[in-house]
């Protein structure tokens, strides 16, 4: 009898893919879940402060935390550009925003990172990072930030910066969510990064409702990303609530946009575990099971599992790595009450282009 050797083609078939996570240090896996932990942990307390009648207003990420994380870790984090919007906690605090920097922003304290405590809440912003502001008006980020693609190209292509010094921005990526897709500036920023081409990614957070109003009366395809052929860039749709996958999926992105092959379109299928802000009623337009199920799926559980599976993680250090994010969580509190409002005199001040802004701007 003679033995049948698999042929070339079959033995690539039946190889394992390597996928770009499987390049993640165990030093690096143990970073994001560090991140994603903290983020929780903070937005925790920053809900128990509303309810305390401490601050005014929270916007929670909880439950996106494996989308965010999963892309800030893919890009070059304070050097690409981040367009972010309101629930980006824990991508924000991946580039560097700290814990204080947000409970400063919470109570409007003065000396704020962002706008010395002018701004709301989580409208993120910091010149030493890249993140950019973005207006309240949902979806107005995503022109904005295919014009800095648009920029970048054109550096490129007219030799000012080279494509690969990794010193200067590569790719802008924005994030919204599935229900600001229907705004206008989201169809524009996409045709435009499109027709150019942009090193651009956009990154849907889709989690099946725009406050209470449900996806499918939003829209009548199935899926977000299935809307990118018309924009003639590439879409993907993936679990939001799996870090590694995103991981995967946004690192594909940003080497195609770093190799200039144009822009990717990245729907996150998530759900959010809260209400929608602090000022949100969820029990008048979704049921308590369905929040329930949701949680089985909670992303960093999820995490835990795989980081536990490969031995990276114990029982004890996971306790150790909530301890030191409650310490953190703690002082980050104490130290933003302690600080001064801003006085009745800045009223005027930082609203125009040439006023002096802080080092952070
Ligand atoms: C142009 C505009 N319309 C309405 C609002 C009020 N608003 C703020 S967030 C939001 C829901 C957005 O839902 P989605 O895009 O799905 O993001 P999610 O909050 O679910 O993450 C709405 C309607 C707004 N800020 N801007
Ligand atoms: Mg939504």
């Amino acid at each position: 009898m003679t033995l049948r050797l698999p042929s070339e083609s079959e033995l690539r078939e039946e190889a394992t893919p390597t996928k770009p996570s499987d390049a993640l240090t165990p030093q690096t896996l143990l970073e994001m879940y560090w991140y994603m932990l903290l983020s929780r942990r903070l937005d925790e307390r920053c809900w128990a402060m509303h309810r305390q009648g401490k601050i005014a207003f929270h916007i929670s990420g909880m439950g996106h935390e494996a989308t965010q994380i999963g892309a800030a870790f893919a890009i070059n984090r304070g050097v690409d550009y981040v367009h972010p919007y309101y629930r980006d906690l824990a991508l924000v605090l991946a580039l560097g925003v700290t814990p204080l920097d947000f409970m400063m922003s919470l109570y409007g304290k003065a000396g704020e990172y962002s706008s010395g405590g002018r701004q709301m809440p989580s409208h993120w912003s910091s010149r030493k990072v890249n993140l950019l502001s973005s207006s309240s008006p949902v979806a107005t980020q995503v022109p904005q930030a295919a014009g800095l693609a648009f920029a970048i190209k054109y550096k490129w292509d007219t030799k000012l910066v080279d494509p690969n010094d990794a010193t200067q921005p590569r790719v802008a990526i924005t994030c919204l969510g599935e229900g600001s897709t229907s705004q206008g500036e989201w169809h524009e920023g996409m045709n435009w990064a499109g027709v150019h081409k942009l090193p651009f990614i956009c990154i849907v957070q889709n989690n099946n409702y725009a406050i209470s109003v449900p996806i499918d009366q939003q829209m009548a395809v199935h899926n977000v990303a299935d809307r990118a052929d018309a924009y003639g860039v590439r879409g993907v749709t993936a679990d939001g609530n799996d870090l590694l996958q995103m991981y995967d999926v946004m690192k594909e992105a940003v080497n195609r946009a770093y190799r200039g092959d144009g822009a990717t379109l990245i729907e996150a299928k998530t759900y959010r575990l809260t209400p929608h802000s602090s000022d949100d009623d969820d029990r008048t337009y979704r049921s308590r099971e369905e929040v329930e199920g949701w949680k089985l799926k909670d992303p960093i559980h999820h995490f835990e599992r795989t980081l536990r599976e490969r031995g990276l993680l114990s029982e004890q250090e996971s306790t150790d790595y909530n301890a030191r994010a409650k310490q953190m969580i703690d002082e980050a509190q104490r130290q933003a009450e302690q600080m001064p409002y801003p006085p009745e005199e800045m009223l005027y001040e930082r609203l125009y282009a040439d006023d002096e802004v802080s080092a952070n701007g």
